[in-house]
């Protein structure tokens, strides 16, 4: 058994796992059930295992497309099957969960009648940033955790129509350099790093504070052209163009949210994925992609907004609703909002409407 080392090569023989932690953060509430620790463990359990699949991904036939459409009308990739799977066949038998949605599955995911059915409804991507699989970039699992709010028996469509901010649990899984879980329980945000060696998610980033004003912004800014005018205005003023409100910020954009956000996270800055001609109302979906989000930015001291509405206040109508989104620093986010707000009202009154800019 090789132990995890200390620099200098001694053994490391203290280290905290996210059982550990968890059960530790589950001490402070003396009526947690520990339903919702065990919650976490099944989701860290289907991390690994698709974190295995993606590290051996080019040497298994599971990179490519699956040969199937999803409900989003995008190419259903064989690891997000393969993701999707892990993920359902990893909660559906634990008597934790009353209902799931997925963004592969167009419909809410019953538990199966053989299984008992428990209070959590669960809301993930399996596998967000598809576009980056075959060529080996970052790649991400988000999932959203919500107390069912249906008395009993298997859990309905209501369960997981709930604003954001009724989340009682939020996390993603970053495939990257290493394979990181960072979730929160609404008490901070913390990281965990998947030590190989010894197949455990250990503490890497305890209450992770993310910095007001960050240095980059994230955007496709192939998209320039659809943007309305009060998005083209905010995004010239993060590169630059009003420097007494804000200084100019470094670009940075991988093309998977889960990648986006976590650099952001930590170092500081602006994601967006505004609404445009082609996606009217932007192209991220609310309740597995932008909520879960906006809860860890938030719990992190950041923010995150559609523009004009808190993410966590907005009241989700279907499983696969869009939003646009800017999240990240909160002064940043400020900014970008403030600019929005002021642009969409000065061409209100003056009549011009907003109409991608020429
Ligand atoms: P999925 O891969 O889960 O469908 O996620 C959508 C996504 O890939 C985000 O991760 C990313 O931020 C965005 O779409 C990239 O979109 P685009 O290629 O239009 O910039």
């Amino acid at each position: 058994m090789v132990h995890p080392q200390t620099p200098g090569g001694c053994v490391q023989t203290s280290v905290t796992t996210i059982e550990r932690f968890i059960l530790d953060q589950e001490d402070r509430y003396p009526e947690a059930t520990g339903e919702l620790s065990n919650l976490l463990y099944d989701i860290a359990l289907a991390a690994k295992i698709i974190a295995a699949a993606i590290r051996r991904a080019g040497l298994v036939n599971i990179l490519g497309a699956q040969g199937a459409e999803n409900v989003q009308g995008e190419q259903q990739q064989k690891l997000d099957f393969l993701a999707n799977e892990t993920i359902k066949n990893s909660l559906k038998h634990t008597g934790r969960v009353c209902v799931m949605g997925s963004e592969e599955d167009e419909d809410i995911i019953p538990v199966p009648p053989e299984s008992s059915v428990g209070k959590y409804a669960v809301l993930f991507d399996p596998l967000d940033g598809s576009s980056n699989i075959d060529v080996n970039s970052a790649v991400g699992t988000i999932f959203s955790i919500y107390r069912r709010i249906s008395l009993e028996g298997r859990g309905t469509v209501a369960d997981v129509l709930q604003p954001g901010c009724l989340q009682v649990a939020a996390g993603y899984i970053m495939y990257g350099s290493s394979t990181m879980l960072v979730y929160t329980t609404g008490q901070g945000v913390h990281g965990f790093t998947l030590d190989p060696t010894i197949g455990e998610f250990l503490l890497s980033h305890e209450r992770i504070i993310t910095p007001r004003v960050g240095q980059y912004y994230s955007v496709n800014e192939s998209n320039f052209g659809r943007w309305d005018k009060a998005v083209q205005t905010a995004v010239r003023g993060l590169k630059g163009d009003v420097p007494d409100a804000v200084k100019p910020k470094n670009s940075r954009y991988i093309g998977s949210l889960v990648a986006d956000f976590h650099r952001n996270l930590i170092a500081g800055g602006v994601f967006l994925y505004p609404a445009d001609s082609k996606n009217t109302n932007g192209k991220l979906r609310l309740l597995y992609e932008a909520s879960p989000m906006a809860f860890i930015a938030e719990q992190a001291q950041g923010s995150a907004t559609d523009g004009l509405n808190r993410i966590l206040d907005i009241v989700p109508t279907h499983l696969h609703q869009r939003t646009p989104l800017v999240i990240g620093s909160r002064e940043d986010v400020g900014f970008v909002a403030d600019m929005i707000r002021r642009v969409t009202t000065s061409s209100a009154t003056s009549g011009a409407g907003s109409q991608p800019a020429s």
